[in-house]
């Protein structure tokens, strides 16, 4: 438990965030006009790191915007700078001239350059002409090699605890308090929801010091988790409580599963993206060890999502219908109907309680 905690920690002596960090910050300083990106699909933690790093840069002097693969999800656009966000389009001439006038890019929160889409292509020519440098700041595992600089440390919670380290450094080397309100409220997002609300393990003392540090700058916690998370519309509450009306358990409440029909979302106008968090509630039994979603699609088809604890592996399952994931996260598309699916699907994960 202590070394993993170590390892969690980091060795954060100043000397090695400095030497860490100074490669971004060179590239950095030898900038006029930056564009930062996040993945497609974007999260807190992507949109957060990008508020932050454009608040500092802007304080800089530096010319920078921000040009998304895909549209800002409503909980986030109280971000400031979000109204801002280029969604890039091929056909727009403006979003090309903006990648073009470019001297350097920074990618936040993945490192696969294949997640900003169509920016990829544009990014990796400008690159190979000499005339733009990239910067990939992430926190996942298996680092693509596309950057000029990487910074990929999977050991982080979140690339916000990362854009904070990397503003801290700037502030020394600029000689300029960077950390206000506006970086703080861009950090303190992006950290607290890839750590879900400060519980999952990679939370470390560290990342409560830090956010300590976005407290003092003037971040109000409540607002920014009513505006990421409280987001229900009456018709959202109304097909929760359909769906929790239909739950099904088996195997000593090991299996929790429930459906969502077509009728139940026009009867509630609810869209398919305000029901990912039923699953939320089958994983709040402590006894889940295998929760799913059935969610009957207009062409008769049925979406699966999985949610598991332990070794329950339940990608395998998705895999068998052409999906996949996560060990402990996936999903599918069955191309059966809603109740053939079902009967099949279930079986398949009672299967799991009875080893062959
Ligand atoms: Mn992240």
């Amino acid at each position: 438990m202590n070394s993993q905690l170590a390892h969690m920690e980091r060795d954060l002596d100043a000397q090695t965030l400095e030497s860490l960090w100074m490669p971004v910050i060179e590239l950095i300083d030898g900038a006029k006009r930056v564009v930062i990106s996040t993945h497609e699909n974007s999260d807190g933690d992507g949109l957060g790191s990008e508020v932050a790093l454009v608040a500092a840069l802007k304080q800089l002097g530096k010319d920078v915007h921000l040009v998304n693969p895909t549209v800002i999800p409503k909980n986030y656009q109280f971000l400031p700078f979000m109204n801002t966000v280029a969604v890039f389009d091929e056909q727009n001439e403006s979003h090309i001239q903006r990648l073009h006038d470019a001297d350097l890019f920074i990618l936040l929160d993945t490192n696969n350059i294949g997640r900003t889409r169509a920016i990829k292509n544009h990014v990796l020519e400008l690159r190979d002409a000499g005339t733009l440098k990239i910067v990939c700041i992430d926190h996942h595992l298996d680092p693509q090699d596309f950057a000029d600089v990487m910074v990929c440390i999977s050991a982080s919670a979140a690339t916000g605890e990362l854009a904070y380290e990397l503003v801290r450094e700037m502030e020394r080397y600029f000689e300029k308090p960077l950390l206000n309100k506006t970086v703080a409220t861009g950090l303190y997002t992006a950290v607290m929801t890839d750590t879900a609300s400060f519980k999952l393990p990679k939370t470390s003392p560290r990342i409560h010091r830090l956010t300590a540090e976005l407290l003092e700058a003037g971040v109000a916690p409540m607002e920014i988790y009513d505006s990421v998370y409280n987001t229900l519309t009456p018709g959202a509450l109304k097909l929760i409580g359909l769906a929790i009306g239909n739950i099904q358990i088996l195997e000593e409440n090991a299996i929790a599963y429930l459906s969502v029909t077509q009728a139940m979302l026009q009867e509630t106008g609810v869209g398919l993206s305000d029901t990912e968090r039923l699953l939320e509630y089958l994983m709040g039994m402590s006894k889940t060890m295998i929760a799913m979603m059935f969610i009957e699609l207009p062409d008769g088809k049925t979406k699966i999502s999985f949610r598991s604890r332990a070794d329950y592996a339940v990608n395998e399952i998705a895999k068998r219908y052409g999906g996949g994931g996560h060990r402990n996260a996936a999903g599918c598309t069955a191309p059966m109907p809603l109740n053939e699916t079902i009967s099949r699907v279930v079986k398949e994960a009672s299967e799991l309680f009875r080893p062959a």
